[in-house]
């Protein structure tokens, strides 16, 4: 529904790769609405709770030492069907296809430039953990012009 709302961040790699302003622009030019946006240096618990399913795996460390090695561009973004939509903009997890953001600016799993959730409950939680209530509701003007 139009009414979707999913969590997507810019790992430390894209802010420090200057590709912020064209993870953003993809998002924009799909015609999502950016609903909240804040630059945050996560701490070690906000991180570790954000990724607590992948808690034991091999890469698990690495992973965590990454996303806090950096700031973070933290994002809510709505539309239609957002959640899957921005999940397949960013390509796969490993290899992920030319076209993609990952698949056009990175190379390694582990350097792999955006977050987004993967499923309406992941949304919700991760959108709680990093940003709690913050978001605005603002009219879409040009929503007329992107949906039927
Ligand atoms: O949701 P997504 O980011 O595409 O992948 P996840 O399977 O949730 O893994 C989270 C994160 O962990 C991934 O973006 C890179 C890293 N990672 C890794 O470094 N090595 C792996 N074999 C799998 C994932
Ligand atoms: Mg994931």
């Amino acid at each position: 529904s139009l009414t979707q709302t999913t969590f997507i961040a810019v790992k430390p790699d894209g802010v420090n790769r200057r590709l912020v302003g064209k993870i953003i622009q993809r998002f924009e030019e799909k015609g999502f609405q950016l609903v909240a946006m804040k630059m945050i240096q996560p701490p070690r618990e906000l991180v570790e709770e954000h990724y607590a399913e992948h808690k034991g795996k091999g890469f698990y460390n690495g992973l965590v030492d990454y996303l806090c090695g950096g700031p973070v561009v933290a994002m809510q973004w709505k539309g239609k069907g957002v959640i899957a939509r921005s999940r397949a903009m960013m390509g796969a997890t490993k290899d992920a296809a030319p076209g993609t953001i990952r698949g056009d600016f990175s190379i390694e799993v582990g350097r792999n430039l955006v977050h987004g959730s993967d499923c309406a409950e992941a949304a919700e939680r991760e959108i709680k953990l990093w940003f709690g209530e913050d978001k605005i509701n603002y009219e879409d003007a040009c929503e007329k012009w992107i949906y039927e």
